[in-house]
């Protein structure tokens, strides 16, 4: 789940609002006789908050609730998260069964609205930031003025696990992996958006900006993350992934570090960054965390003039091959990872990107190379000017997700056992798909 449902659970719940965390396949997992309907009704459920934060959870989260809502017809449903966002007005329009859709940062205006509903405070929905819902038949869309600031990320915490059903199954549960035997990880990032744009990310500063209403990003401040970690550390959690990288020139990441080292906080880490590190960066990380951690980069392709065109944080490959030379020598887990199917990718950037995976093959045996395709992520640049980019794909509404959705289209892409003609007919099968 978006971790920032586990924020939004613990400010509803130092709030007063009796709030608990389920996670639904966890639960068939489990007990594969689980049923959601039966245990909202046995537990006086009144309001079901739904994540529809990836895209890829649309058909599902829409089944959901229909069900939901057959058997609880009282009970009242809200959801928020990155794609709910993005189509906030088309979701409370067509879809009756949703009551409310929270856009961008929920965490006030979901306490607004519980308040609200559950008769503990009187406020009238017009005044309730970031809200959209439904007024007779016409949908109404409150500005989105509520961004959580300082205060708010200062106080939350991110390790109230307690709020969590089965939370120490949760926490050993993997995206692709039901295996509960696993050692425990977390993924929690040290603040929210970005502050460039990438062509192809829903999250970029652009998509940031348009639905979330967060023109900057925000760091959590370096003692409230200590704080964080520190518990992780002492609920028994080994590993901390993080995905926050957008001021590589901030000393915000040496100061936690530093800090980490300090408090003698014990962890393995995978950082995402979102640029190349700089060697003091690799340095402090080697300092600071066990030797299992691993740094994930993304130069995407192998190609200069499309990395530049399409990527932000710009780098040469002749930067990226020294930077990788300094982690070798510290002898750093790292994983390298590239795209198909990228706006303006042609054949020929194709053939650069397989020449430079070559070449990292044979200079750094040890590093791991993954060769994802690229989605068409709502939010993105791309997304919502397909025209202006050449793409045409059928995905231009949340219904149009829904649809496709129905009928998956399986596409076997071959990562880490990488071939030449796999990622050659890869991104031709992208390229089939959007063009
Ligand atoms: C960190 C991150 C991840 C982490 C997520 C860790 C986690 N458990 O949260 C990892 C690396 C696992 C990940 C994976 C994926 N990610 Co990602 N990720 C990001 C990233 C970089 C930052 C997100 C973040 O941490 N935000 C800060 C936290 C606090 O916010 P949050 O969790 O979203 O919660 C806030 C709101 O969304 C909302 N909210 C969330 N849930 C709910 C629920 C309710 C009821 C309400 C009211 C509100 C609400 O309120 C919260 C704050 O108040 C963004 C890009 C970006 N720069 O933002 C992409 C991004 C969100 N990811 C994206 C995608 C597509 C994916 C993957 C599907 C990629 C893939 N093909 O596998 C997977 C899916 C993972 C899965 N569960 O299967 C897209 C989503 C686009 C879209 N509209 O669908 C983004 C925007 C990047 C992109 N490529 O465009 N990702
Ligand atoms: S650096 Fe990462 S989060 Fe920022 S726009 Fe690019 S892909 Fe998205």
């Amino acid at each position: 789940m978006p971790i920032g449902m586990l924020g939004i659970a613990d400010f509803l719940y130092r709030n007063h609002i009796n709030t608990e965390i389920i996670h639904e396949k966890l639960e068939k997992i489990l007990n594969k006789n689980f049923s959601l309907e039966k245990y909202v009704k046995e537990q006086n459920v009144n309001i079901c908050c739904f994540d529809l934060n990836w895209h890829q959870q649309s058909k599902n989260v829409i089944d959901t609730v229909k069900r939901l809502k057959k058997s609880s017809s009282n009970i009242k449903i809200i959801i928020g998260g990155f794609t709910a966002s993005r189509f906030a007005k088309e979701i409370v329009k067509k879809f009756k069964d949703i009551d409310y859709v929270i856009k961008g940062d929920a965490e006030l205006p979901l306490l607004m609205l519980c308040k609200s509903m559950l008769g503990m405070k009187k406020i009238n929905l017009n005044k309730i930031p970031n809200l959209v819902y439904r007024n007779d038949n016409h949908v109404i869309e409150n500005k989105i003025r509520h961004q959580a600031g300082t205060n708010i990320l200062g106080k939350i915490s991110y390790a109230n696990f307690g709020l969590i059903k089965n939370s120490d199954s949760y926490l050993r549960l993997r995206k692709d992996s039901e295996d509960l035997k696993k050692e425990k990880c977390i993924y929690f990032s040290a603040g929210r958006g970005c502050s460039e744009t990438c062509l192809f990310c829903g999250g970029s500063r652009y998509g940031q900006q348009k639905y979330n209403n967060r023109p900057l990003v925000k760091f959590i401040p370096v003692n409230s993350t200590i704080k964080s970690l520190q518990k992780f550390s002492e609920q028994g959690i080994k590993i901390w992934n993080s995905c926050f990288d957008p001021n590589p020139n901030l000393n915000y990441y040496s100061h936690l570090f530093k800090k980490i080292r300090e408090k003698n906080i014990k962890l393995t880490h995978y950082f995402d960054c979102f640029s190349l590190p700089s060697e003091k960066f690799i340095d402090d990380f080697k300092k600071t965390f066990t030797n299992d951690s691993c740094l994930n980069i993304s130069p995407e392709t192998g190609s200069e003039s499309l990395r530049k065109h399409i990527r932000s944080f710009f780098y040469t490959n002749e930067e990226l091959l020294l930077r990788l030379g300094h982690i070798a020598k510290l002898d750093i887990r790292t994983s390298v990872y590239f795209s198909t199917g990228l706006p303006f990718e042609t054949k020929k950037d194709v053939k650069t990107t397989i020449n430079l995976i070559k070449i990292l093959r044979k200079r750094f045996p040890k590093i791991i190379i993954y060769v994802n395709p690229i989605d068409l992520e709502p939010g993105s640049i791309i997304f919502d000017h397909q025209n202006r980019f050449g793409i045409k794909s059928s995905l231009k509404s949340f219904e149009d997700i829904i649809n496709a959705q129905k009928q998956p289209r399986e596409i076997n892409f071959s990562t880490k056992s990488f071939s030449g003609k796999t990622i050659l007919k890869n991104a031709m099968d992208m390229r089939l798909t959007r063009d």
